[in-house]
């Protein structure tokens, strides 16, 4: 009688051993599972924040872009020159050296006149700040806006876009808006 007792008591000692080390293993499991699950949520979100950003990023470009087009256009209305002295509506093909890296400045017309712009009575537009990834915005008269498809040239206003990248580079992460195009 005792010694059967005493086999119940080593057998209930035992099974809660084994049922102790089985709630801390367990438990160590659920964590990992709980962090991991935080970690694939933490690293969507992020993503989901970024590409949000980047929408931002890309409709104020679009706006900064469509709002220098339209001082180009006034610019055109009083001077009939386009920014840098260069003849409306002719469109020219590559690194033409007609471009205008930095339309603030005064040659370029927009916010200022270098005193050789007849009829002049700018500003055309109130400041042209950097784009959302810190380049400046450009006019080029001879841009290829299809790039993937040979060759087609148009006189633009744009952003090197995300990329940065760059003078005369037509990349298809520019943004652009032609003022005509051949
Ligand atoms: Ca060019
Ligand atoms: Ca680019």
């Amino acid at each position: 009688m005792r010694r059967f007792f005493s086999a119940r008591l080593n057998l209930n000692g035992g099974l809660s051993r084994f049922s102790l080390k089985f709630r801390a293993g367990f438990t160590l499991i659920e964590m990992l599972m709980v962090m991991a699950v935080i970690g694939i949520l933490a690293s969507i979100i992020m993503f989901q924040l970024y590409r949000a950003k980047e929408s931002a990023r890309l409709v104020k470009a679009l706006g900064d872009v469509n709002q220098i087009r339209k001082a180009i256009v006034l610019l055109e209305n009083d001077a009939n020159e386009w920014p840098g002295h260069y003849p409306v509506d002719q469109v020219g093909t590559g690194a033409s050296g007609n471009e205008v890296w930095d339309l603030g400045a005064p040659a370029a017309g927009l916010i200022a006149t270098d005193g050789n712009y007849n009829n002049w009575s700018g500003p055309y537009i109130s400041a042209i700040m950097n784009d959302p990834w810190n380049n400046a915005y450009f006019f080029d008269p001879d841009y290829d806006i299809d790039p993937g498809a040979g060759e087609r040239w148009a006189a633009v206003v744009g952003s090197f876009g995300p990329d940065g990248i760059g003078q005369n580079q037509y990349g298809g992460d520019d943004i652009i808006e032609a003022i005509i195009a051949k």
